[in-house]
């Protein structure tokens, strides 16, 4: 990096700002992700409970010592989150075992409709980033309230989902899942579906990957059981702890750095389509480009017949959900 970069980029860390709402399980871990990575210089907490957010964030800033450069606040005064850069919702009920996302959706739009107006006027110019779930309707009705373009708020989608599927494939594979290049598109939900056809493992499309003695890497069963195991993975997880919170507080961490660093990085957030091959007028993950913006243009991933039909028929049923809540 030139010294003209790296001052640039001193400052633009400087001056950033992180607003969080929610101080729960997945609220706490992002704003420590966050502050490990140090991508803002200011990470803020909203949450109406006040014992709780304040709690939080003194736990926080007690640690500010061993990590880059930063200021923890923490209140149950939405005026916190005032000109954040990017606000990151996680407000709203956990899932609890036995419950699926869409469950959750009443309550969640109920929360977002008491809070986001206010938060779009404290934090005019913020990208938001949806996470509290069911996400991608959740991110549809966002979008009505609140009235913002749709580039400017979007949801973490199946950034989480893809990453498990990584890090399974990686597993099976016995490669590092970094070097795994693969999509889980759709709801990020029981609908969702991994794009095989395109995916690839070093440069390898990932259907061609013999194992050491000659055979498929990853035949139909293979395939079918860890799609099965992604889309389990979050129920597993619930089950065993009672929340989800540290692989999506990196996701989220992920998404926010290629905004705040303005990347233009392909990741699969749920964003308002239109006309993703024929697919419109739903919010849902697709490999999109992610910057400053917030999200870009969509990727058009060459698919099967059958992934296309499953893409359109995830579409339909986030388009049912939203129906059902008048959306
Ligand atoms: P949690 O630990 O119950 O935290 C939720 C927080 O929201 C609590 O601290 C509440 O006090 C707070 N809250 C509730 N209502 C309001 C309000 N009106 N204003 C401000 N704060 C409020 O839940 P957890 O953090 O585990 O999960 C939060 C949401 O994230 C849930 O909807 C999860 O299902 C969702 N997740 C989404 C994921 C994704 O990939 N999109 C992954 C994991 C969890």
């Amino acid at each position: 990096m030139t010294v003209e970069a790296l001052a640039e980029d001193t400052r633009r860390r400087r001056t950033t700002k992180l607003g969080i709402v929610g101080a729960g399980a997945v609220g706490a871990t992002l704003a420590y992700a966050a502050l490990m990575r140090g991508v803002a210089q200011t990470v803020a907490l909203y949450d109406v409970n006040t014992a709780k957010v304040r709690a939080e964030a003194l736990d926080l800033s007690h640690g500010i010592q061993f990590v880059p450069m930063a200021h923890v606040e923490g209140s149950d005064d939405v005026e916190v989150l005032a000109d954040s850069d990017v606000v990151v919702f996680t407000a709203g009920a956990k899932q609890r075992p036995g419950q699926s996302r869409l469950d959750l959706a009443e309550s969640t739009i109920g929360i977002v409709r008491s809070i986001l107006p206010r938060l779009v006027e404290v934090a005019p110019d913020a990208v938001h980033v949806m996470v509290t779930n069911p996400v991608d309707v959740v991110t549809y009705a966002a979008l009505q309230i609140s009235g913002l373009p749709p580039a400017r708020l979007f949801g973490s989608g199946t950034v989480l989902d893809s990453s498990r599927l990584r890090f399974l494939l990686a597993e099976h594979i016995g490669v590092a899942a970094q070097s795994v290049h693969a999509y889980v598109v759709g709801e990020h939900g029981d609908s969702e579906l991994p794009l095989w056809d395109s995916a690839s493992v070093g440069s390898v499309p990932l259907l061609r990957w013999r194992t050491p003695d000659g055979a498929v890497a990853l035949d139909a069963a293979a395939r079918e059981r860890i799609a099965a195991d992604v889309v389990q993975s979050a129920y597993r997880v619930i089950e065993g702890k009672g929340a989800t919170n540290y692989a999506i507080g990196l996701a989220a961490t992920r998404i926010i750095e290629a905004v705040l660093y303005d990347e233009h990085r392909i990741l699969p957030v749920s964003s308002l389509l239109d006309d993703y091959y024929g697919i419109g007028d739903v919010c849902l993950s697709v490999p999109a480009i992610v910057h400053a913006g917030g999200v870009g243009d969509r990727v058009e991933v060459p698919m099967t017949d059958a992934e296309l039909g499953g893409l359109r028929a995830s579409a339909e049923a986030v388009r049912a959900t939203a129906r059902r809540f008048g959306f």
